[in-house]
Protein backbone atom coordinates (compact mmCIF):
# COMPACT_ATOMS: atom_id res chain seq x y z
CA UNK A 1 0.00 0.00 0.00
CA UNK A 2 1.28 3.36 -1.07
CA UNK A 3 1.86 5.51 1.76
CA UNK A 4 1.53 9.58 1.40
CA UNK A 5 2.72 12.92 2.92
CA UNK A 6 6.48 11.83 3.48
CA UNK A 7 7.75 13.87 0.90
CA UNK A 8 7.80 17.47 -0.30
CA UNK A 9 6.96 16.73 -4.00
CA UNK A 10 4.32 14.08 -5.20
CA UNK A 11 2.22 14.56 -8.48
CA UNK A 12 4.60 16.90 -10.58
CA UNK A 13 3.87 19.69 -7.52
CA UNK A 14 6.17 20.63 -4.91
CA UNK A 15 5.79 22.59 -1.69
CA UNK A 16 8.03 25.45 -1.17
CA UNK A 17 10.06 26.94 1.53
CA UNK A 18 7.57 27.08 4.78
CA UNK A 19 8.05 30.83 6.34
CA UNK A 20 7.18 30.82 9.87
CA UNK A 21 8.02 32.32 13.60
CA UNK A 22 11.76 31.23 14.05
CA UNK A 23 10.55 30.90 17.97
CA UNK A 24 8.38 29.65 20.00
CA UNK A 25 5.26 32.30 21.49
CA UNK A 26 6.58 34.90 18.83
CA UNK A 27 3.23 36.27 17.39
CA UNK A 28 3.39 36.25 13.09
CA UNK A 29 2.22 34.44 9.84
CA UNK A 30 3.15 30.97 8.42
CA UNK A 31 3.29 30.93 4.62
CA UNK A 32 4.32 28.86 1.78
CA UNK A 33 3.86 28.22 -1.66
CA UNK A 34 3.19 25.51 -3.96
CA UNK A 35 4.42 25.22 -7.70
CA UNK A 36 5.15 22.93 -10.32
CA UNK A 37 8.20 20.58 -11.02
CA UNK A 38 9.28 23.24 -13.05
CA UNK A 39 8.60 26.15 -10.57
CA UNK A 40 5.66 27.77 -11.52
CA UNK A 41 3.19 28.86 -8.64
CA UNK A 42 -0.15 27.17 -8.24
CA UNK A 43 -2.64 29.12 -7.91
CA UNK A 44 -5.99 26.68 -8.86
CA UNK A 45 -7.07 24.10 -6.74
CA UNK A 46 -9.99 21.82 -6.71
CA UNK A 47 -11.85 21.57 -3.62
CA UNK A 48 -12.26 18.93 -1.20
CA UNK A 49 -13.54 18.21 2.05
CA UNK A 50 -14.90 22.17 1.50
CA UNK A 51 -11.36 23.47 1.19
CA UNK A 52 -9.04 24.30 -1.32
CA UNK A 53 -5.93 23.10 1.12
CA UNK A 54 -5.99 21.52 4.18
CA UNK A 55 -2.66 22.11 6.47
CA UNK A 56 -1.79 19.76 9.30
CA UNK A 57 0.79 20.64 11.72
CA UNK A 58 2.27 18.36 14.27
CA UNK A 59 5.76 18.26 16.20
CA UNK A 60 7.65 15.52 15.18
CA UNK A 61 6.64 13.29 18.57
CA UNK A 62 3.22 14.21 17.98
CA UNK A 63 2.00 16.73 20.35
CA UNK A 64 0.85 20.23 19.24
CA UNK A 65 -1.46 18.87 16.21
CA UNK A 66 -3.22 21.69 14.62
CA UNK A 67 -5.83 21.48 11.39
CA UNK A 68 -6.02 24.80 9.63
CA UNK A 69 -6.88 26.68 6.34
CA UNK A 70 -5.05 29.32 4.92
CA UNK A 71 -5.93 31.79 2.72
CA UNK A 72 -4.59 31.61 -1.22
CA UNK A 73 -3.76 34.86 -2.94
CA UNK A 74 -4.71 34.04 -6.07
CA UNK A 75 -2.62 36.34 -7.78
CA UNK A 76 0.94 34.71 -6.88
CA UNK A 77 -0.39 31.06 -5.49
CA UNK A 78 1.01 32.57 -1.80
CA UNK A 79 -0.66 30.73 1.13
CA UNK A 80 -0.96 32.17 4.62
CA UNK A 81 -2.17 32.37 8.30
CA UNK A 82 -2.00 34.04 11.22
CA UNK A 83 0.87 31.89 12.96
CA UNK A 84 2.48 31.37 17.19
CA UNK A 85 4.46 28.44 17.51
CA UNK A 86 2.85 27.16 21.25
CA UNK A 87 6.51 25.01 22.12
CA UNK A 88 9.73 24.62 20.63
CA UNK A 89 10.88 21.43 18.36
CA UNK A 90 11.05 20.10 15.03
CA UNK A 91 7.20 20.07 13.33
CA UNK A 92 6.22 18.81 9.93
CA UNK A 93 4.01 20.97 8.29
CA UNK A 94 1.65 18.72 5.89
CA UNK A 95 -0.34 20.14 2.71
CA UNK A 96 -3.11 18.35 1.52
CA UNK A 97 -4.80 19.59 -1.61
CA UNK A 98 -5.82 18.60 -5.41
CA UNK A 99 -3.89 20.84 -7.77
CA UNK A 100 -6.62 22.07 -10.53
CA UNK A 101 -7.15 19.30 -13.01
CA UNK A 102 -4.26 17.40 -11.36
CA UNK A 103 -4.70 14.58 -8.80
CA UNK A 104 -4.66 14.23 -4.55
CA UNK A 105 -1.35 14.92 -2.68
CA UNK A 106 -0.12 15.26 0.33
CA UNK A 107 3.17 17.00 0.25
CA UNK A 108 5.31 17.48 3.37
CA UNK A 109 8.25 19.80 4.77
CA UNK A 110 9.93 20.54 7.97
CA UNK A 111 10.31 23.30 10.29
CA UNK A 112 12.42 24.08 13.25
CA UNK A 113 11.29 26.08 15.74
CA UNK A 114 14.01 27.34 18.53
CA UNK A 115 13.44 26.93 22.44
CA UNK A 116 13.90 24.49 24.44
CA UNK A 117 12.41 20.84 23.79
CA UNK A 118 10.71 17.72 25.83
CA UNK A 119 10.38 15.30 23.25
CA UNK A 120 7.24 13.27 24.47
CA UNK A 121 7.34 9.13 23.78
CA UNK A 122 3.46 8.64 22.55
CA UNK A 123 2.21 5.27 24.34
CA UNK A 124 -0.95 3.78 22.84
CA UNK A 125 -3.79 5.44 24.56
CA UNK A 126 -7.63 5.29 23.15
CA UNK A 127 -9.48 8.10 25.40
CA UNK A 128 -8.66 11.47 25.36
CA UNK A 129 -10.76 14.80 26.89
CA UNK A 130 -10.52 17.92 25.77
CA UNK A 131 -12.79 20.85 27.16
CA UNK A 132 -15.03 18.30 29.12
CA UNK A 133 -15.56 16.15 26.01
CA UNK A 134 -14.79 12.50 26.49
CA UNK A 135 -13.28 10.75 23.43
CA UNK A 136 -12.88 7.30 23.73
CA UNK A 137 -11.62 5.22 20.20
CA UNK A 138 -12.84 1.81 20.06
CA UNK A 139 -11.46 -0.70 17.46
CA UNK A 140 -7.69 -1.43 16.21
CA UNK A 141 -5.72 -1.25 12.83
CA UNK A 142 -4.18 -4.19 11.12
CA UNK A 143 -1.01 -3.82 8.40
CA UNK A 144 -3.22 -3.70 4.63
CA UNK A 145 -6.69 -4.50 6.04
CA UNK A 146 -9.49 -2.37 6.31
CA UNK A 147 -10.89 -2.30 9.65
CA UNK A 148 -13.79 0.13 11.21
CA UNK A 149 -12.84 2.53 14.53
CA UNK A 150 -15.90 4.00 16.21
CA UNK A 151 -15.13 7.32 18.28
CA UNK A 152 -17.51 7.79 20.90
CA UNK A 153 -18.66 11.46 22.64
CA UNK A 154 -19.93 11.66 26.24
CA UNK A 155 -19.83 14.81 28.34
CA UNK A 156 -20.16 14.13 31.84
CA UNK A 157 -20.80 10.47 31.53
CA UNK A 158 -23.76 11.16 28.85
CA UNK A 159 -23.70 10.60 25.44
CA UNK A 160 -22.98 13.60 23.22
CA UNK A 161 -25.66 13.74 20.24
CA UNK A 162 -25.36 17.35 19.54
CA UNK A 163 -22.51 17.51 17.53
CA UNK A 164 -22.39 19.60 14.17
CA UNK A 165 -21.05 18.90 10.85
CA UNK A 166 -17.27 20.23 10.40
CA UNK A 167 -16.08 20.15 6.33
CA UNK A 168 -19.10 18.20 5.84
CA UNK A 169 -18.98 14.86 8.05
CA UNK A 170 -19.09 14.61 12.05
CA UNK A 171 -15.39 13.92 12.50
CA UNK A 172 -12.46 14.42 10.49
CA UNK A 173 -9.68 11.43 11.44
CA UNK A 174 -6.53 12.21 10.43
CA UNK A 175 -3.51 9.23 11.02
CA UNK A 176 -0.04 9.95 11.08
CA UNK A 177 2.65 6.59 11.50
CA UNK A 178 5.07 7.12 13.91
CA UNK A 179 8.75 7.17 12.51
CA UNK A 180 7.96 8.72 9.32
CA UNK A 181 4.91 10.87 9.77
CA UNK A 182 3.20 9.15 7.21
CA UNK A 183 -0.02 10.70 6.37
CA UNK A 184 -3.58 8.77 6.20
CA UNK A 185 -7.10 10.90 5.97
CA UNK A 186 -9.28 8.51 7.40
CA UNK A 187 -12.97 9.18 6.42
CA UNK A 188 -15.87 8.79 8.72
CA UNK A 189 -18.83 6.02 7.47
CA UNK A 190 -21.64 8.25 5.00
CA UNK A 191 -24.30 7.27 7.41
CA UNK A 192 -23.03 9.71 9.97
CA UNK A 193 -25.07 10.83 13.12
CA UNK A 194 -24.46 14.13 15.37
CA UNK A 195 -23.04 11.53 18.12
CA UNK A 196 -22.47 9.74 20.10
CA UNK A 197 -20.78 7.20 18.13
CA UNK A 198 -18.50 8.24 14.85
CA UNK A 199 -17.28 5.59 12.82
CA UNK A 200 -15.04 5.55 10.53
CA UNK A 201 -13.02 2.67 7.67
CA UNK A 202 -9.14 3.07 8.37
CA UNK A 203 -6.55 0.69 6.95
CA UNK A 204 -2.93 1.01 7.90
CA UNK A 205 0.24 0.49 5.50
CA UNK A 206 1.60 -1.11 7.70
CA UNK A 207 2.18 -2.38 11.47
CA UNK A 208 3.95 0.08 14.03
CA UNK A 209 2.30 2.56 16.12
CA UNK A 210 -0.52 5.37 14.70
CA UNK A 211 -0.82 8.94 15.99
CA UNK A 212 -4.45 9.54 15.22
CA UNK A 213 -6.05 13.08 15.72
CA UNK A 214 -10.18 13.54 15.41
CA UNK A 215 -11.33 16.95 14.61
CA UNK A 216 -14.99 17.09 15.89
CA UNK A 217 -17.31 20.25 16.29
CA UNK A 218 -19.89 20.69 19.01
CA UNK A 219 -21.07 24.37 20.25
CA UNK A 220 -19.39 26.03 17.57
CA UNK A 221 -15.67 25.29 18.33
CA UNK A 222 -13.19 22.87 16.38
CA UNK A 223 -11.80 20.41 18.70
CA UNK A 224 -9.06 17.86 18.87
CA UNK A 225 -9.02 14.67 20.55
CA UNK A 226 -5.65 12.90 20.08
CA UNK A 227 -5.08 8.85 20.36
CA UNK A 228 -1.96 6.46 20.03
CA UNK A 229 -3.09 3.14 18.10
CA UNK A 230 -0.58 0.35 17.39
CA UNK A 231 -1.63 -2.23 14.36
CA UNK A 232 -0.71 -5.51 14.25
CA UNK A 233 -0.79 -8.26 11.63
CA UNK A 234 -4.37 -8.73 9.62
CU1 LIG B 1 -8.93 20.82 6.57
Amino acid sequence: MNVNGTALSAGEVQLGVVHAPARAGQDGELSFTVATAGGQPVTKYEEAHGKQLHLIVVRTDGAHFRHRHPVLDPETGVWTIPWTWDAAGTYRVFTDLTPAGGESVTLSRTVEVAGDYQPQAPEPVAKSVVDGYEVTLEGTLAAGAGTMLTARVTRDGQPVTDLEPYLGSFGHLVALRQGDLAYLHIHALADGKPGPEIRFHAEAPTTGRYLLYLDFQAEGVVRTAAFVLDAGLA
